[in-house]
């Protein structure tokens, strides 16, 4: 053991009423992550591991709340708490392979260090953006509530995750909705090199608990025994009465922020203050003292950690590194979906676009009983579209949910609650407000399969698109930046039928979908179909007409000027290709079509540079060529941002141009 004693132990250990087999119990969970990091940063010098974020000196909190758990109840760690997945038993040799990147480990070599969760051992590890697994935490918490299991959910933070929006989004939701999540926010002095003065402006964090409603408590986090006890009557408590509680654990970062940042910043005092604060050392010295635990037993557990460390790294080491398949990865970026087609009843009825979609939700709604929706405004209001109206009298407000104003956290509420086996549909009040869940749909979402096999169960409704004067916050067709996302599907219909039955779909896949609904649409475009449930397949597009001499291909508003335009120029004879969903995307039905037209245009409401009709029309140069009798042309909305009032709304809109380009290209 490096780690000195320093000045003598200022550490105070109450008495307690603990066996001796829980005190040991402590000590061991507490010895065991210090002797692996010890051993990390040997490794770490000698460059057989890349990074080492450091918890020593932090084992206590790790250790004590894991301890405080029931086996079933999960947990959410950070980069310094070893001690949370070495307590719950998790096996060194998948720790080594998991840090080595090996196939053995928890992400197949796609993702590093602590970035991995497991359903075997509860636990849902990080993603590095810090904050949005707070929110996780409160999804995880919400499908306990609704199933009326009386669970605890712990998630932790550093004190700089604290200035993270998440954070205050994922507080502020638990305690509206009453969660049962304890927030444990360890602080120790500095967020990499930022002390807590520049990181945030007030005694405590605890104290923040009064702003949010919420219970909030010290605790001395280098003092295993304050931890565990308090932590556990804590945590009997909220399973009694389930709600949130923060708790601020004071400790210190005694390493630097990773191995190769060191602490030059950081004071020589506090270091020696915190040193004498050891909670390893300290509690082995009181156990000593209190005749738990001798020279000889020390040694003794010791070499008994000493041999699991040496003997699963071995093992580890010995594993052969990953042989890279791209078949292999490309198939893991998805979750499996078989689709299930369900045929249409012979009931029909005529419905506008916007009540085929409320109907296709309430029809999944019925199909899964525990299918939550969440949005702002959306329960008794029935949301400012009334796509949801009359669904709380259906349902319950257990299961139609408003939530505040904070579109990162409930995306994040999502997710875990995917995580806890339940689907949801969230519904972006406006597409545009997507930005401000932007992190956790691109990060956490769509790369949620791919790094540790667990899949997002989510869809995401997002009533975009211009032509209602509107303006740059609430007109926006946002799909580009999803397409570019692997993880994520990306659905845009244009009419009624197709909406219920993709919208259908979407529930059904288990994987993260974008359903885009274009407002200018809701009203205005009405079709008969049938009453009863049914699904459409996700990648196949949808021919409405056919011709000889050029292909258009378009999606969502697009179709429609597509189709006022052949209306007009009734001698066009053109292939129509109707996209319907933009990932999958239905490559066959375009290239099948533009081999026999030889001519290619693609109209896309978005502005030009980066929108999908850019790639699309890539493909076609790529695969169908020699087909060709005309450059392919793309048709889009202008270069600026969509403005608000009716004539620069008009001439921003590429409706406008589309007539002349596709005579322009006819005549080519
Ligand atoms: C969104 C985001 N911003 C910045 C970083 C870089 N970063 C990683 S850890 C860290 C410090 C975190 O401090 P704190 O939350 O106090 O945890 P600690 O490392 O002290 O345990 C920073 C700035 C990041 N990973 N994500």
């Amino acid at each position: 053991m490096s780690t000195s004693l320093g000045k003598k132990s200022k550490m105070k250990y109450d008495k307690v009423n603990l066996s001796k087999r829980t005190l040991l119990g402590l000590y061991k969970n507490m010895l065991k992550p210090r002797m692996i990091e010890e051993k990390m940063l040997i490794l770490l010098r000698q460059g057989k591991i890349s990074k080492w974020f450091s918890g020593i000196g932090q084992e206590a909190i790790s250790v004590g709340v894991t301890m405080a758990m029931q086996e079933e109840e999960y947990i959410l760690p950070m980069h310094r708490n070893l001690g949370v997945f070495t307590t719950r038993g998790i096996p060194l040799f998948r720790l080594f392979c998991q840090w080595q990147g090996k196939m053995s480990g928890f992400t197949k070599g796609r993702d590093r260090s602590f970035h991995f969760g497991t359903q075997e051992y509860n636990i849902v590890g990080m993603i590095s953006h810090l904050g949005p697994q707070l929110g996780v935490a409160d999804g995880i918490a919400l499908a306990h509530k609704l199933n009326n299991e009386s669970n605890v959910t712990a998630v932790f933070t550093g004190e700089g995750g604290t200035s993270e929006g998440d954070f205050h989004e994922a507080l502020n939701v638990a305690s509206v909705w009453q969660l049962p999540v304890m927030f444990c926010v360890e602080n120790n002095g500095y967020g990499l090199s930022t002390p807590t003065n520049e990181q945030y402006n007030c005694d405590n964090i605890a104290d923040r608990g009064i702003g949010y409603g919420m219970e909030s408590h010290i605790i001395e986090g280098n003092n295993v025994l304050e931890v565990y006890i308090k932590v556990s009557k804590i945590a009997k408590s909220i399973r009694k009465k389930p709600r949130p509680v923060l708790l601020e654990f004071k400790t210190f970062r005694i390493r630097g922020h990773e191995e190769a940042s060191g602490t030059k910043y950081v004071p020589q005092e506090l270091l020696d203050e915190w040193a004498a604060k050891d909670p390893l050392m300290n509690y082995q010295e009181f156990l000593k003292n209190k005749g738990v635990l001798n020279e000889e037993s020390e040694v003794q557990i010791k070499e008994a950690i000493i041999h699991e460390i040496n003997e699963n790294l071995d093992l580890a080491s010995k594993e052969s590194t990953i042989n890279p398949n791209e078949t292999y990865e490309l198939n893991d970026v998805y979750k499996k979906f078989q689709y299930q087609g369900i045929r249409p009843s012979s009931n029909t009825q005529e419905l506008r676009f916007i009540d085929a979609i409320s109907q296709g939700l309430s029809q999944s709604m019925e199909r899964y009983d525990k299918m939550v929706i969440l949005g702002q405004d959306i329960a008794e209001y029935g949301g400012v579209f009334k796509i949801t109206e009359g669904f709380t009298e259906k349902f319950g407000k257990e299961r139609v949910r408003n939530t505040p104003i904070c579109e990162s956290s409930i995306v994040e509420v999502a997710m875990g609650l995917s995580i806890k086996g339940r689907k949801s549909v969230m519904e972006m009040q406006f597409a545009d407000f997507a930005t401000s869940g932007f992190n956790p749909i691109v990060n956490y979402l769509a790369k949620s399969y791919y790094r540790w096999n667990q899949s997002a169960d989510v869809v995401i409704r997002m009533p975009c698109g211009g032509g209602v004067a509107a303006g740059p916050f609430h007109s926006q067709t946002n799909e580009a930046w999803f397409t570019k996302t692997p993880g994520l599907k990306v659905v845009y219909p244009a009419f009624p039928y197709d909406a219920k039955g993709l919208l259908a779909t979407a529930v059904n896949d288990p994987n993260p979908v974008m359903y885009f609904e274009h407002k200018a649409l809701y009203r205005s475009i009405r079709q008969e179909i049938p009453t009863d449930y049914y699904t459409v397949p996700f990648g196949k597009a949808s021919l409405l007409k056919e011709g000889n001499d050029i292909t258009i291909i378009t999606y969502g508003a697009g179709v429609h000027w597509a189709l006022e335009t052949l209306v007009k120029n009734q001698h066009i004879s053109a292939d129509l290709i109707d996209l319907r969903t933009l990932q999958p995307l239905d490559e066959e039905a375009i290239y099948s079509s533009v081999k026999k037209t030889g001519k290619a245009i693609i109209l896309q409401e978005d502005s030009l540079f980066g929108g999908i009709a850019s790639d699309i029309s890539a493909m076609i140069m790529e695969t169908c060529f020699e087909h060709l009798d005309a450059p392919v042309k793309r048709v889009a909305s202008m270069e600026t941002p969509i403005p608000f009032i009716d004539q620069l709304e008009e001439q921003y809109l590429a409706k406008g141009k589309f007539e002349s380009a596709l005579l322009q290209l006819l005549a080519y």
